[in-house]
């Protein structure tokens, strides 16, 4: 049998109750995945848009057998089911990412991982150093917190106590 791989995710939400969507999804993915650590919940800009809501933010680390697109769909219907519409780039309850999967790099039209945006993103890297300073980002070779003292903005990030 193959062995679970580790892999990191990382959710937000920016539309209704922000922390009940968060929790709902930490819910689900607990049913079919072994669950690791759990980063805080950060408060955080949104980015891109700054029309968006503020999201909630965290990642957190999971073990599975599940191969990379059978995770995503996996992780699809999770969206679904917590009331994701197909709006790309629209205000969403949940939205889950997978950031890292080992160390694998996968670039197909489905899914690419390492998540292309999560080096330049403060809303992944500060929970993501929360909970792994020293993992290795496989496609720069650096670590989270070295990735992370490479933004130099705040970016609007802030933890919630
Ligand atoms: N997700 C995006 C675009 N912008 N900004 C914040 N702060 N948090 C997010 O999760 C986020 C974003 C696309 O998925
Ligand atoms: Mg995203
Ligand atoms: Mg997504």
């Amino acid at each position: 049998m193959t062995e679970a791989v580790t892999v990191y995710l990382g959710l937000g939400s920016n539309l209704g109750d922000r922390q009940e969507n968060l929790d709902r999804a930490l819910e689900f993915l607990s049913q079919r995945l072994r669950m690791g650590k759990v980063s805080s919940v950060y408060d955080t800009e949104p980015l891109g848009d700054s029309t968006q809501p503020r999201f909630l933010n965290l990642v957190c680390q999971v073990y599975t057998r599940l191969e990379p697109l059978a995770l995503l769909t996996l992780i699809k219907g999770i969206e679904s089911k917590l009331g994701r519409t197909g709006k790309s780039g629209a205000a969403r309850t949940i939205d889950i990412d997978i950031l890292l999967y080992g160390d694998q790099v996968i670039d197909t039209p489905k899914l690419v991982i390492p998540h292309p945006k999560m080096t330049e993103r403060a809303f992944v890297l500060v929970p993501l150093d929360e909970i792994a300073p020293n993992l290795v980002h496989p496609v720069s070779g650096k670590t989270i917190r070295e990735l992370l003292g490479e933004i130099t903005e705040k970016q609007g990030v802030l933890k919630l106590e």
